[in-house]
């Protein structure tokens, strides 16, 4: 989608600070992190929510969970890291390409605000 920030990333019409890359899906650091380790894995191809991911390729939705994980493996989160989709405004999503935030390196709360 020409509008769409994250699609812009994918294209490298806008550069983003890259920290892994797979066949469908792309990680790169969030710019306001919330975490030591805050980065944002999106899938290559434009789907508004990580639902209307699984529904187009479940392959996919697999991509984009094993590249967070080689993302948090990469940043050394041994103890843990935590995977969120805001899926909707009042869950709090923002950009409406799907994303996943791969948090980690500080001790995490629950419930989350
Ligand atoms: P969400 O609220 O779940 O839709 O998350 C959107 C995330 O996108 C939020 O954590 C901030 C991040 N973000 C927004 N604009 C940019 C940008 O220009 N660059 C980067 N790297 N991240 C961005």
């Amino acid at each position: 989608m020409s509008d769409c920030l994250f699609c812009k990333f994918v294209a490298r019409e806008i550069v983003p600070d890259v920290v892994a890359e797979s066949e469908h899906s792309l990680a790169f650091r969030d710019i306001n992190p919330q975490a030591p380790t805050h980065v944002l894995v999106v899938p290559k191809r434009h789907v508004e929510n990580a639902g209307e991911l699984a529904k187009a390729s479940a392959e996919e939705l697999a991509d984009l969970v094993l590249l967070a994980r080689a993302a948090a493996r990469q940043d050394g989160l041994v103890d843990g890291y935590r995977l969120v989709f805001n899926t909707g405004a009042q869950a709090g999503q923002t950009v409406f390409h799907a994303h996943l935030h791969v948090l980690g390196g500080r001790t995490m709360e629950w419930p989350p605000g």
